[in-house]
C-alpha cells in the first residue's frame, strides 16, 4: 500500500516539520503497520501523562476503500444501470398509479435511494436457495418495497396485475402486500422489517442461530449463507438496531453484512441535520467492534481529492454538516461552487473546470456502482468480524422537483407529467408521450438483452430472491403421542408448581429421541428462577467459544456448563434478543427446512407488554413455537410488586391472529396443550404458536379426569361438580339440610358455576367447599384455559349466523357448553377482568368476574389475594352476589357473608381510572 505525502496542514511551524519527516521515514522504513505500532505506543505514552487524546473511533470523511484498491467490477455495468432505470420507474410508477385512483399510499423516495445499493447486491451477490444452501438471507428494507416488487416484475415472478394491486390486497384476484409480510405473501418475503429496528436486531440473531444450527449438526449446507441486512439511517435511532451490535462482534459473526442507507433524511426531515450521521454511526459501530466501510463519495470525487495536496478539500467535507449536504443534493451546482467549494479559494480552483451541472452531477457513494461493488466485495471477504456499510446517497434521488433532497421526500407518492417526463428522460425510459400520463409499466421483451443478462445472473447466483419455501420435509416430524406424556396425567400428591411440571415436561421432551435434537430451550437469565438449571449439566449452554475457563461452580451438579454444541440458548438479560432467537429458530422450518421447536422461558410481565412487537412480527412471519410466560399471576408471584405481578399478559396475548393463549391449572393440562401444539404445528405443519402462562405456586398436581383433553384444548371443562362436593362435603352434610351460619335456611336448588385459571382455581375449589358448606350453594368448578380460544369461537359462530340468517343458527363450543347448565356464573382469575369477560355474551344469564385489575403490590399471596379479591371469600362473596341479582337469595345473604368472611366492604377498587 502506498501512502500520499501530505503535509500536517497548517504546518510551517519547526516541531510539525521535524515530526512529519520522522514519521515520512519511519513510514518508508518501517511500514505502515510499524509505523501504527509505534506511534500507538507513544500516544499511550501521553495518555499516561493524563493529557486528553482525541478517541480513536473515527475516521476521515472519505471513503474507506481507496481508488486503488477497488476491485475492477465484473459486471456490464451500463447494462445494470438500465436495469436498475427500468425498475426504478416501475417502482415510482406503481405508487404513482395506485394512488391516483386509491389513497393507499405507499412510498417512492427510499427505493430511489437504494436502488444501487440493491442492484448491486442482486447481480453480483445475494445467493438463491440451492439443494444444500439454504440462500442468502436479504432484510430488505421494508419501504423499499416497491423497488423490489419492482425487480420481480422484470425478472417475470409477478405481472402487471399484481402491480396495478400495490397495497389493493383484497382486490379481484388479489394484490400486493405494502410491505415485507410473510403471511400475507408466504411465498415471496421471508423477513418482515416495517417496524424499525426489528429486521437489523433479527439479522444478528440470525446469523448467529445459523451457526448454532450449523455447530450442533443441524444445518444442510456446504457453503455459509451470508445475512444481508439493510438498514435506514433513521431507523438508527430505534434502540433495537443499535442495541446488540456487541453480540455480532463478540460471536465473530462475519456471515453478517449491513448496509445502512445514509440518505441522511428519515420522514419528517434530516437525521442528524447538525452533524453527520455517519461518523456517528462508525464511531458507534467501531467501538462495537464491527467492520466498518464508509461509501461516501463516488468515482468523480476520486480526481478531486487527488489533486487536492493541501488537505482543505477533506477539511470542507468535514466541516459540512448533513443538513448542509441535503441542501446539495437540492439546489443547483452552482450553489454547491458558492457554498461548498467556494469557501476556501483553493477549492474554487479545484473545480474549476467543472460547469455547475456536472457540480450537480458529482455523485455520492452509494449511488455509484463500482464503489458499492467494491465495498460489497471486501465486506462479504471480511474475517472475523460481522461488516457494516454506511452508504451516503439522496433521498428520492432521481425525483427531481418531485422530491429529490426534499423534506417532504418520504411521503411523495404523485407524480405530474412534467415530472414524469423529466423522471423518463433522466433515466432513459422507452415510453412515449402519448402515454406517459397513464405511468404504464415498462418491461424489456424476453429476448432483450436487459431481460437475458437480469435472469442469467440470478441463475448464476442460484435462482430469485425474496423467496420463501417451505419444503414438505420440514414439516411432519414424529411428534409424541398424547400416552408419551402418561406420567403429568397421573397427578402427583407431592406439591409443585406448574412452572415445576414444565421444567419436568422438557427434559421428558429431550430424551424423545425423535425431537430432542429440535428443541431450543431459551432463556433470558432466568433458568434459576425457573429451576431449568437441572438442564445446564445435560444439554449445555451453547457458547461459540465453549467454556475457556473453570467455572467457580465446577464441582456441583448443575454447575454452569457452557460448550460449543450446547443447545440452551442462554441469551441474557435481553427479552427482544430472545424473542429474535425465538424468531430465528420458530422459523428455521422454513429458511432452512429444518424444523426447530424454541421453547421460550421468561418472566411473564416481559412478555408482549416488553417486546409486544417481536409478539406481533412472530405471527407474521409464521413462526412456530412455545413462549411460557413464567411467574405469572398478579398475586401467585408475590412479594415482588408493581413491576413485575404480571396481570395482563393475556390480553395482549388475546390480541395476535395465530397465538394460542392459554392459562393452565395444573400439570395435566400442560403436558395436553403442548403435545396438542406439537402435533398442530411440527406434524400438521400449521403456522401457529403457542403462549402459556406459568405459576410458581405449590400445590398437589390431581389426575386428569377423563374425556377432558378436548376441553382442556377448546378452553373450557368441567373440573369437579358441585355434587361431588355435596357427596363428599367437607362436612358431610348434605346441602339441603344446612343451617347458614346465623341460622338462616339455604334457599333449596342454588347452584352456581366457577370458572377458575391457573393457581386461582384453587380459590374457585375451595369456595366451592364453603359455598355448600355454609350457604347451601352447590357450586360446580370448571377450568378456563383458554378466554381468547373460546371467544374466537363464538365470534366466529355468531357472524356466521349473522350472514346466513336463513340457515340454522350454528352454536359455539362455549354455548353449548353450557347451554343446559342452570344457576349463576363466576369467573376468578389473576388476570385483569377483562380476561374472563371476553366470554361473558355467550354465558347464559352473564358472567361475574373476580380478577386483578391495577398496579401490583409487594406482600403475601393471601394478602394479595384479598386485595385483589380474587381468594376464596371474595369468590363466595360474588357468587352470592350473583345469585341475589338474580333474585334467588336474599341481599341480606350477601351482607352477611361479607361480615362473617371478614371482608371489608370500603376497601379501595384498585384499578385507578
Ligand atoms: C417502529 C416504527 N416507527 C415508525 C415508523 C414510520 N416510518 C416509516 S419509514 C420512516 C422513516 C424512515 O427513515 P429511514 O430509516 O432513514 O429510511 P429511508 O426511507 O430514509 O431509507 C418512519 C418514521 C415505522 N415504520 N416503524
Ligand atoms: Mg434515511
Amino acid at each position: 500500500m502506498s501512502i500520499e505525502k501530505k503535509e500536517i496542514h497548517g504546518s510551517g511551524d519547526k516541531w510539525a516539520e521535524s515530526l512529519q519527516s520522522v514519521f515520512d521515514l519511519a513510514l518508508e522504513n518501517q511500514g505502515p503497520e510499524r509505523t501504527a505500532q509505534l506511534l500507538k505506543k507513544l500516544a499511550d505514552r501521553l495518555r499516561a501523562s493524563q493529557t486528553e487524546l482525541p478517541r480513536g473511533f473515527n475516521t476521515p470523511y472519505v471513503n474507506t476503500i481507496p481508488p486503488e484498491q477497488q476491485p475492477p467490477f465484473p459486471g456490464d455495468w451500463q447494462m445494470e444501470r438500465r436495469i436498475k432505470s427500468y425498475i426504478r420507474w416501475n417502482a415510482m410508477a406503481m405508487v404513482v398509479k395506485a394512488n391516483s385512483t386509491t389513497n393507499v399510499g405507499g412510498h417512492i423516495s427510499t427505493y430511489a435511494s437504494a436502488a444501487t445499493l440493491y442492484e448491486v447486491g442482486f447481480n453480483h451477490f445475494f445467493r438463491g436457495r440451492t439443494e444444500n444452501f439454504p440462500g442468502d438471507m436479504v432484510y430488505f428494507q421494508g419501504h423499499a418495497a416497491p423497488g423490489i416488487y419492482a425487480r420481480a416484475f422484470l425478472e417475470g415472478r409477478l405481472d402487471e396485475r399484481h402491480l396495478q394491486n400495490f397495497r389493493q390486497e383484497l382486490a379481484g384476484g388479489g394484490g400486493l402486500s405494502s410491505y415485507p409480510h410473510p403471511y400475507l405473501m408466504p411465498e415471496f418475503w421471508q423477513f418482515p422489517t416495517v417496524s424499525m429496528g426489528l429486521g437489523p436486531l433479527l439479522s444478528i440473531y440470525q446469523a448467529r442461530f445459523n451457526r448454532y444450527l450449523q455447530v450442533r449438526g443441524l444445518a444442510k449446507w456446504t457453503e455459509e449463507p451470508k445475512i444481508w441486512c439493510f438498514v435506514g439511517d433513521g431507523e438508527s435511532d430505534e434502540p433495537e438496531t443499535l442495541g446488540s451490535l456487541t453480540l455480532a462482534s463478540r460471536e465473530n459473526l462475519d456471515n453478517l453484512i449491513w448496509v445502512v442507507n445514509c440518505n441522511l433524511q428519515r420522514l419528517d426531515g434530516p437525521v442528524r441535520g447538525n452533524g453527520k450521521i455517519i461518523q456517528e454511526l462508525e464511531a458507534a459501530f467501531l467501538g462495537a467492534g464491527w467492520n466498518v466501510i464508509k461509501v461516501i463519495w463516488g468515482s468523480d470525487w476520486d480526481d478531486l481529492l487527488a489533486r487536492d495536496k493541501s488537505g482543505l478539500l477533506l477539511k470542507r467535507m468535514e466541516e459540512a454538516v448533513d443538513g448542509d449536504y441535503q441542501k446539495y443534493s437540492v439546489e443547483p451546482g452552482s450553489y454547491t461552487r458558492r457554498h461548498f467549494f467556494g469557501k476556501y479559494p483553493e477549492l474554487l480552483e479545484l473545480v474549476n473546470h467543472l460547469t455547475d451541472d456536472q457540480i450537480r452531477k458529482l455523485q455520492r457513494g452509494g449511488h455509484d456502482t463500482r464503489k458499492v461493488y467494491a465495498a460489497y466485495q471486501a465486506a462479504f471477504e471480511h474475517k472475523d468480524r460481522p461488516t457494516v456499510i454506511l452508504a451516503k446517497t439522496v433521498k428520492g434521488y432521481g425525483l427531481g422537483e418531485a422530491g429529490e433532497g426534499r423534506n417532504i421526500s418520504h411521503q411523495q407518492k404523485k407524480m405530474n407529467e412534467k415530472e414524469l417526463r423529466e423522471f423518463r428522460a433522466r433515466f432513459n425510459i422507452p415510453i412515449s408521450d402519448d402515454v406517459i400520463a397513464e405511468t404504464p409499466f415498462y418491461r424489456p421483451p424476453a429476448d432483450s438483452p436487459e431481460t437475458k443478462y437480469l435472469l442469467e445472473r440470478r441463475k448464476t447466483l442460484g435462482g430469485f430472491l425474496p423467496s420463501r419455501k417451505v419444503n414438505p420435509g420440514s414439516v411432519g416430524l414424529d411428534v409424541p403421542k398424547p400416552d408419551y406424556f402418561a406420567e403429568f396425567f397421573k397427578g402427583s400428591n407431592t406439591e409443585v408448581s406448574t412452572t415445576m411440571a414444565f421444567v419436568r415436561l422438557i427434559s421428558v421432551l429431550l430424551r424423545h429421541k425423535g425431537l430432542s435434537r429440535n428443541i431450543v430451550p431459551i432463556i433470558p437469565d432466568e433458568a434459576r428462577t425457573f429451576g431449568l438449571d437441572a438442564l445446564f449439566k445435560d444439554i449445555g449452554i451453547y457458547s461459540s467459544k465453549g467454556q475457556l475457563y473453570e467455572p467457580v461452580d465446577s464441582q456441583s451438579l448443575l454447575y454452569y456448563n457452557e460448550k460449543k454444541d450446547g443447545q440452551i440458548l442462554e441469551e441474557g438479560i435481553t427479552e427482544a434478543g430472545s424473542m429474535s432467537s425465538f424468531i430465528a429458530a420458530g422459523t428455521s422450518y422454513a429458511t432452512h427446512g429444518v424444523p426447530m421447536i424454541p421453547f421460550y422461558i421468561y418472566y411473564s410481565m416481559f412478555g408482549p407488554q416488553r417486546v409486544g412487537d417481536l409478539f406481533w412480527l412472530a405471527g407474521d412471519i409464521r413462526a412456530k413455537g412455545f413462549l411460557l410466560g413464567a411467574t405469572s399471576g398478579r398475586t401467585t408471584l408475590n412479594g415482588e410488586g408493581l413491576q413485575h405481578q404480571d396481570g395482563h399478559s393475556l390480553l395482549p396475548a388475546s390480541t395476535m391472529p395465530t397465538l394460542l393463549a392459554y392459562d393452565p391449572a395444573f400439570a395435566y393440562e400442560i403436558a395436553v396443550i403442548i403435545a396438542d401444539g406439537l402435533r398442530r404445528m411440527y406434524a400438521e405443519g400449521e403456522d401457529i404458536f403457542y403462549y402459556l402462562t406459568l405459576y410458581n405456586e405449590n400445590y398437589p398436581m390431581p389426575p386428569m379426569p377423563t374425556g377432558v383433553e378436548d376441553g382442556i384444548l377448546k378452553g373450557l371443562y368441567r373440573f369437579k361438580s358441585g355434587a361431588e362436593i355435596s357427596q363428599l362435603g367437607s362436612t358431610g352434610v348434605s346441602p339441603a339440610h344446612t343451617k347458614l351460619a346465623g341460622g338462616t335456611p339455604a334457599l333449596p336448588g342454588l347452584k352456581a358455576h366457577i370458572f377458575g385459571s391457573g393457581p386461582i382455581i384453587n380459590s374457585a375449589l375451595k369456595a366451592q367447599e364453603i359455598l355448600a358448606d355454609r350457604y347451601g350453594v352447590s357450586a360446580d368448578v370448571w377450568s378456563a384455559t383458554s378466554y381468547k380460544l373460546l371467544r374466537t369461537d363464538a365470534l366466529r359462530c355468531k357472524r356466521w349466523n349473522m350472514l346466513h340468517p336463513n340457515a340454522a343458527p350454528k352454536k359455539s363450543y362455549v354455548e353449548t357448553l353450557l347451554a343446559k347448565e342452570q344457576g349463576v356464573f363466576v369467573a376468578v382469575s389473576d388476570y385483569m377482568r377483562m380476561v374472563p369477560d371476553q366470554i361473558a355474551p355467550w354465558v347464559p344469564a352473564g358472567l361475574m368476574t373476580l380478577g386483578t385489575d391495577g398496579f401490583g403490590r409487594s406482600d403475601t399471596r393471601a394478602r394479595l389475594r384479598r386485595f385483589f379479591e380474587v381468594d376464596a371469600e371474595s369468590t363466595v362473596i360474588a357468587t352470592l352476589y350473583a345469585l341475589a341479582e338474580k333474585g334467588q337469595v336474599d341481599r341480606q345473604l350477601v351482607e352477611k357473608a361479607i361480615k362473617d368472611l371478614g371482608v371489608n366492604p370500603e376497601k379501595d377498587f384498585p384499578q385507578i381510572v
